[in-house]
């Protein structure tokens, strides 16, 4: 029923932030093939699928590199959002503190425990499950699934990579999100789905290849109703699933 509610006014109200050409360019190219692990790529760059492609700041802990490398920019060098006004944004509230203007960042391990669980380890500035385990994180504008079919040594199963947030009051609110994949070559892309207390309202598919998707549209939610932004590895496989996506929620 809810869900039906929020699609019967699929009006679109958000100027979302866009995906800029600059942000494109830095799509991870694989450059070597025959990797067994990520000791075997160069600096900044990990085994996925046999192949070494380039690492976001973001994913770079999770890279064997040298003790005296020099790290890529510290992405939360912008202040922390006060959380003011009536537009919450993903990536101006992105936060290392779990609830920080009402945002949760978690995943979902869907074949055996359907419930969010919060990451609780966070390295370069993002949110991990285990990144020794799982390739599953979420920065400041990225969210990475794991699956069954893997690389890396990072464990086979499936974890969808969960961007939350909680409203602390009713009333009616718009729902945007914009999503883009960057890896332009490898891989068999991911499902970005908007669920609303445990309802899917919509799931688009990020195909192989650069593509990009959005979505918008009205919700009527009360103290303590959940957006969920998550995603899905698609077929259980993770293989160059990092995942750009910007989600606001304004209130009307
Ligand atoms: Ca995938």
């Amino acid at each position: 029923m809810y869900a039906e509610r929020v699609l019967a006014k699929p009006e679109l109200l958000l100027v979302l932030v866009s995906w800029s050409a600059a942000a494109a360019s830095c799509a991870s190219e694989p450059v070597t093939t025959g990797c067994a692990s990520d000791a075997d790529c160069p600096l900044f760059m990990r085994c996925e699928g046999r192949m070494c492609v380039a690492v976001t700041p973001a994913d770079a802990s999770a890279v064997d590199a040298p003790e005296d490398s020099a790290m890529p920019p510290d992405p939360l060098d912008a202040e922390v959002s006060a959380c003011a006004g009536d537009i919450r944004d993903s990536v101006e509230d992105f936060s290392l503190e779990q609830g920080h203007c009402g945002w949760r960042y978690g995943y979902i391990a869907p074949a055996t425990d359907a419930r969010f669980v919060e990451m609780t380890v966070v390295q370069t500035d993002t949110w991990w499950v285990d990144p020794l385990r799982f390739w599953t994180h979420i920065g400041r504008d990225v969210m990475h699934p794991n699956g069954v079919t893997t690389g890396g040594g990072r464990e086979p199963v499936d974890h969808y990579a969960v961007r939350r947030w909680t409203s602390d009051a009713s009333g009616t609110v718009s729902i945007a999100f914009d999503a883009a994949r960057p890896d332009a070559t490898c891989g068999n892309g991911v499902l970005v789905r908007l669920v609303v207390d445990d309802i899917v309202v919509t799931e688009k598919a990020l195909d192989p290849g650069l593509s990009t998707t959005s979505f918008s549209a009205d919700a009527t939610v009360s103290a303590g109703t959940i957006i969920d932004f998550v995603v899905d590895p698609r077929e259980s496989q993770d293989g160059c699933d990092s995942t750009r996506l910007v989600a606001r929620i304004t209130r009307r």
